[in-house]
């Protein structure tokens, strides 16, 4: 007897009866969310209030396939408070979008200036090393999302998305145009193809539009979600005294050779600069430590 299966040739995969993580009416988002800064939080209460996440900050559903496995990297310095509102604030919303998702928070060894391209990259091969998954978001510890049907993920994505166009801070506008910071999304394979973030940019700001003249080099840009789903608090904090000014030069000479430092300036080369000191596997995240080498004293080479 032949089946009607075969008689079309049909094939089916055991996969097509499960529920899928990718539908919109499975996930319980619910849309805009009332940013609740509560500065008593403490994690013992978090760990409570989380019980399903596993060691090191990993959760996945258990109802139905997840549609992307993202790594969410956070660089973090002397800002614990910051910290413990982010993990309160996402650990919730990345389950009600049931992704499968691991919080991996980077810190320096050293006092003094930050080097965010260098956590990003150095935190990123370890992940490479020790587990599995497709998407990586960078994000910075003071952005607060304020709607949760911004997803964060990497399903369906042909460009990287800039998922924060819209920050209370710049009166939810994009203050330039060429602005990838505060929280960026790629496939794992994106983020190769441009090398990773340079590993020059001392103290605040720079890396983030050195990113963008990566990612013309290889002929792409960003897609970003409306402003009125891109929408984000951020933490107000104090920058360091001067910390905006010093080294601007520096920063302007290094934005300048964007497009012939990518190649050899990144993923490549952050192991020459970087040492991975401390891994912990928190509750509520996994915790890297790196020393990240000495700034130069020298003003870069115009090459
Ligand atoms: C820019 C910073 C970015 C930062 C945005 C938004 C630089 C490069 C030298 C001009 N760029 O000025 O890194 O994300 O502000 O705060 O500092």
């Amino acid at each position: 007897m032949r089946t009607l299966a075969g008689q079309f040739n049909l094939t089916v995969s055991p996969r097509t009866y499960q529920p899928c993580c990718k539908f919109r009416n499975r996930f319980r988002s619910v849309g805009h969310l009332k940013i609740n800064i509560n500065k008593s939080i403490d994690l013992d209460e978090l760990r409570k209030r989380n019980q399903g996440v596993k060691k090191g900050g990993f959760w996945t559903p258990h109802d139905c396939p997840p549609r992307s496995r993202v790594i969410i990297i956070v660089p973090h310095r002397n800002r614990w408070s910051h910290l413990i509102q982010w993990l309160a604030h996402y650990h919730p919303i990345l389950q009600r979008q049931k992704l499968e998702y691991r919080i991996v928070v980077t810190e320096q060894v050293q006092r003094n200036l930050f080097n965010k391209g260098r956590l990003y990259n150095a935190a990123f091969l370890e992940c490479e090393r020790a587990f599995d998954f497709d998407c990586v978001i960078f994000h910075d510890v003071d952005m607060l999302l304020e709607n949760d049907h911004n997803m964060y993920w990497c399903y369906n994505m042909t460009r990287p998305r800039h998922l924060s166009p819209a920050v209370d801070k710049f009166r939810y506008q994009l203050p330039y145009h060429i602005l990838v910071g505060g929280v960026l999304a790629m496939t794992r394979h994106m983020f190769k193809r441009v090398n990773g973030f340079s590993n020059q940019f001392w103290g605040w700001g720079g890396e983030d539009d050195d990113m963008w003249g990566r990612l013309v080099a290889v002929n792409t840009t960003v897609d970003r979600p409306h402003p009125t789903i891109g929408r984000y608090t951020m933490i107000k904090h104090r920058t360091r005294k001067g910390e905006r000014n010093f080294m601007l030069t520096y920063r302007l000479v290094l934005l300048a050779t964007s497009g012939s430092r990518w190649s050899r300036d990144g993923l490549n080369d952050v192991r020459d600069y970087c040492k991975l000191t401390q891994v912990a596997h928190e509750p509520l995240f996994t915790h890297f430590v790196f020393d990240v080498g000495n700034q130069p004293r020298q003003k870069p080479r115009n090459t």
